[in-house]
């Protein structure tokens, strides 16, 4: 009987790093400056500009802020994490791929199985905001959506209007699934340029911004609890971080991307904490002036400012500057095509390492002859995130999306302690400091995230888990290329 917890040895991943497979090896094209890039892309997106009024309105009040903190803190500890392991392993594949040399293949496949919660269902979530700021900039022309055509139908209008299909969203994912199968090299250059316009777009709502934050707004701080557990009070500051988490999401997507860095050893580090770095600095301060400009109760579920709350704050608080509005909306709309772009890039590059690993069926790591991309798993991808992003509200997409995260980074903060005293001598040419006192931190303050998403999340991930055994059970467990070889260790 085939052996559940077989590993593949750290020369076998590297080995298949290193192109002998031939048709199944992706270039090496992205400078250290272009990963920053590429985690700065997948980082500011819908958890900044839908998520902190979210957070604000249901959950933290303008204490969001130290939401923000807690959760940058456990990203820092995982982020640390991920790049000693990213470094060192330098393969496309993410925590999948380190979990497969250290915990074995059955736990690597459900990371693996996990990741896609991350990037595919983090990928829906945004397509469903960039519809959401679609509608809104259509509205200042004049031309807004019908509500049944720019909502998944389990969006009801308070009217009883139930939505039929996310148009807008299913139109971004195809577009930019279009521009992926063209080619990583290009997709890099427009989420460079669209960084550029992200950075500018933030920057200048803080500095604007600032001049127009009440005071009143900001007491009390930590709104007091209302009862429930997650509702206002520090229990809500704790459900709050699981909800603005996801504005974390991406840094670790450079680690996707390992395989096609020209220095991974430096890349690696640079793209994940550098772009990590500079994203908390940024959330700190929008997220202080959005609740200073704004009452955090316009922003609850049934509040005024509940939809393109960056808009909204804009337009009802900060007088005389309407064009500012205009421009975060066309800037923001843009911003989410870069995140969308760098999650499902790292979707297919997870199914390319589940695929070629035989965990998955071949298609997905077949590629195109002349574009060299993955472009029959970027097909499926879009097929799959397609049903999330026209049919499901962004809110369940993203607590999905943001526990399966928190559960990845508290398997790759176990795998840096367990590689740690299992491969000592392997160079690593980035090492986290302080193991395992950071790892263990990592893993205390993950989970604590993870409990403060509550019931119906934990059940949401026990069920996607659990189609992942069937998954792999029925396929992964017989095609696997490690077990129809004799690479065991
Ligand atoms: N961090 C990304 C966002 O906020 C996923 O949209």
């Amino acid at each position: 009987m085939s052996n559940l917890f077989r590993k593949k040895s750290l020369a076998a991943v590297m080995a298949d790093s290193g192109g002998e497979h031939g048709s199944h090896t992706l270039k090496r094209t992205l400078s250290s400056l272009s990963l920053v890039a590429l985690g700065i892309g997948a980082i500011i997106g819908a958890g900044i500009f839908v998520r902190t009024a979210a957070a604000a309105g249901n959950n933290a009040g303008p204490a969001v802020v130290y939401s923000f903190i807690l959760a940058g803190i456990g990203c820092g500890f995982a982020g640390l994490c991920y790049a000693e392991l990213a470094a060192m392993i330098p393969v496309s594949g993410s925590a999948y791929t380190y979990t497969y040399a250290t915990l074995g293949e059955l736990i690597a496949w459900i990371i693996g199985w996990d990741l896609v919660l991350e990037y595919a269902l983090g990928a829906a979530t945004v397509s469903v905001a960039w519809s959401e700021y679609l509608n809104n900039l259509l509205h200042h022309f004049g031309w807004g959506m019908p509500f049944q055509w720019c909502h998944s139908p389990f969006d009801v209008t308070a009217a009883g209007l139930h939505g039929i299909v996310n148009l807008p969203a299913l139109f971004i994912l195809v577009a930019l699934t279009c521009l992926l199968i063209k080619g990583t090299q290009e997709s890099a250059i427009v989420n460079t340029v669209i960084v550029c316009i992200k950075l500018a777009i933030v920057l200048t709502f803080i500095a604007v911004g600032w001049h127009f934050v009440t005071p009143a707004n900001h007491v009390p701080f930590v709104p007091e609890n209302t009862g429930a557990f997650g509702s206002f009070g520090w229990s809500g500051v704790l459900r709050g971080a699981g909800v603005v988490f996801f504005a974390y999401i991406g840094f670790d997507a450079v680690s996707t991307a390992a395989q096609e860095a020209k220095n991974p050893q430096k890349g690696m580090p640079w793209g994940i904490l550098g772009s990590l770095v500079i994203c908390t600095v940024l959330y700190i301060l929008f997220s202080w002036v959005l609740t200073g400009v704004t009452s955090y109760k316009d922003f609850a579920n049934a509040g005024a400012g509940h939809e393109a709350s960056v808009a909204f704050a804009i337009e009802h608080h900060m007088p005389g500057y309407g064009w500012l509005a205009t421009l975060v909306t066309v800037a923001v709309l843009a911003g989410f095509s870069s995140v969308i772009l760098v999650l499902l890039l790292g979707q297919s590059r997870v199914f390319f390492s589940l695929s070629r690993d035989g965990l998955m069926p071949k298609i997905f790591s077949e590629l195109h002859p002349r574009w060299n991309t993955p472009w029959k798993s970027n097909l499926i991808l879009l097929g799959l995130v397609g049903v999330f992003g026209g049919f499901v509200p962004g809110h369940i997409a993203g607590d999905m999306t943001s526990i399966g995260t928190l559960f990845a980074f508290v398997l790759v903060c176990v795998a840096v302690i367990i590689l740690r005293k299992k491969n000592r001598d392997t160079h690593r040419p980035f090492r986290a400091p302080f193991v395992p006192i950071v790892p263990i931190m990592g893993v205390l303050v993950c989970s604590a995230m993870i409990l403060g998403e509550g019931w119906e999340n934990w059940t949401r991930l026990l069920a996607w888990l659990a189609i992942g055994f069937v998954i792999y059970f029925s396929y992964g467990r017989k095609h696997s290329r490690l077990a129809n070889t004799a690479a065991d260790v």
